[in-house]
């Protein structure tokens, strides 16, 4: 058991009016998947408390559990999804267009490096910078350099005195998961060359709240990022939002591109007059209700196709299925395995609830339904698993609010 610390001040602009507006629960860490061996001992889980900082409106985790235990050994691999390696082999492919013969890319939070491989074709100079061991080992392994650490302002002063500026930096889905962001921004204006960019992706506060992705608020996401949140951190450090974009991935992600000079483009405001026609603690408020609301609905729905007996299975388990799962208290009795295309998940249990999970290749045993856990992925799913539909099997949606069959 790992202690956790409780953070007093806000991740984004370092203020201390910090209100507590959503309470989740004691949870185990989203991506603990469990080997069959740990499943008698004891698991270790942590509160997962939501404050509002009533300074920028940036939405965070009171409690921080150690970023070493999370993040050094991780099973979700980037790869796990053709349609998100296309969106950041994209993202890639466009964003280095611009840049000189040999400039150096680097990417925070590179994962198994399938993103740089977009553009490893090209005259640059690539590099990976990631905390897990297991994924940077993978990615060196197909030559895509990768550092198995933290993206701090220490390794970002290695990297300029061994490789010299980057002219792009790139962090998708990382900002989020960091503790110390201060260090962060420092490390990106050690890094960054001055005409350089670093883009970003994060989950949408908006999004998150507008559809009740409750799910996606476990330890490893310390914050929840409106824009306004995003501006007011940067501009702390001397950087500056130069665009902006809205991308469909995770639920409803915001792109940003940040530089050290330039003017906020016009985009901005649009985005920022949806998070203040949303207002806040009221929407944080509606979260919580939602979320109580999709326990009964859920629960309700397994119930009776149990007593109809229907099966039904989960598909995937995401580090979202843990959150749902363990929230909603589904256990094997309503749910009794999971189907996973990640082989490093396979033959292990989901935290908390002890699902088994199993490749995919077992649909074949044709369960009635299937709750559709990674819902973020539901196109891509749903064309994967024709054979499934075809031969009479249904996807259950497990979002909140909308309705679905049976
Ligand atoms: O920020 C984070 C994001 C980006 O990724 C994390 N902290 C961890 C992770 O979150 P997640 O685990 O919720 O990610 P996904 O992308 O929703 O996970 C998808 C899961 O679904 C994987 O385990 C693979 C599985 N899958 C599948 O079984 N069949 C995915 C696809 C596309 C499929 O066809
Ligand atoms: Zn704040």
């Amino acid at each position: 058991m790992f202690r956790t610390y409780a953070r007093r001040t806000c991740r984004a602009c370092a203020g201390s009016d910090l209100e507590p507006v959503l309470d989740l629960g004691q949870q185990p860490p989203a991506n603990a998947f469990l080997l069959p061996s740990e499943l008698g001992q004891p698991e270790s889980k942590y509160p997962l408390v939501v404050n509002l900082c009533r300074n920028c409106g940036m939405v965070q985790l009171a409690d921080v559990v150690p970023a070493a235990l999370l993040f050094r050994e991780y099973l979700f691999s980037t790869s796990s999804s053709q349609d998100m390696v296309q969106h950041f082999q994209t993202l890639f492919q466009h964003a280095a267009a611009p840049l000189p013969g040999n400039a150096l890319v680097v990417e925070v939070g590179s994962n198994d490096g399938w993103a740089l491989e977009g553009i490893r074709t090209r005259n640059l100079r690539l590099l990976g910078i990631d905390p897990a061991t297991n994924l940077a080992a993978a990615a060196n392994a197909r030559g895509i350099r990768t550092l198995p650490e933290f993206f701090t302002a220490a390794v970002a002063q290695q990297v300029r005195e061994a490789d010299g500026f980057a002219h792009l930096i790139v962090a998708c889905n990382v900002l989020g998961h960091v503790d110390d962001l201060d260090d962060f921004c420092g490390g990106v204006r050690t890094l960054l060359h001055p005409l350089g960019r670093l883009i970003v992706e994060v989950p949408w506060l908006r999004d998150l709240l507008e559809f009740n992705e409750y799910d996606t608020i476990y330890h490893e996401h310390l914050s929840y990022f409106s824009l306004n949140a995003l501006i007011t951190l940067f501009a702390r450090h001397g950087l500056i939002l130069r665009d902006v974009e809205h991308v469909a991935t995770h639920g409803g992600s915001l792109r940003i591109t940040v530089v050290k000079a330039g003017l906020p483009e016009h985009s901005v405001d649009w985005y920022m007059d949806k998070e203040r026609q949303q207002g806040q603690p009221a929407a944080l408020q509606a979260l919580a209700a939602a979320a109580a609301w999709n326990k009964q609905e859920l629960l309700e729905r397994l119930r009776v196709c149990q007593r109809r007996g229907l099966k039904v299975w989960g598909y995937a388990a995401p580090a979202k299925a843990t959150v749902r799962l363990n929230y909603c208290e589904i256990g094997p009795d309503l749910l009794p395995c999971i189907v996973d295309t990640t082989p490093a998940k396979q033959g292990r249990h989901v935290p908390g609830t002890h699902q088994p999970i199993l490749p995919v290749e077992a649909l074949s045993e044709q369960p009635d339904y299937c709750l559709l856990l990674a819902w973020n992925h539901h196109e891509e799913i749903l064309r994967r698993e024709e054979a499934y539909q075809l031969a009479g099997g249904r996807f259950i949606m497990p979002w909140a609010g909308r309705p679905s069959t049976p």
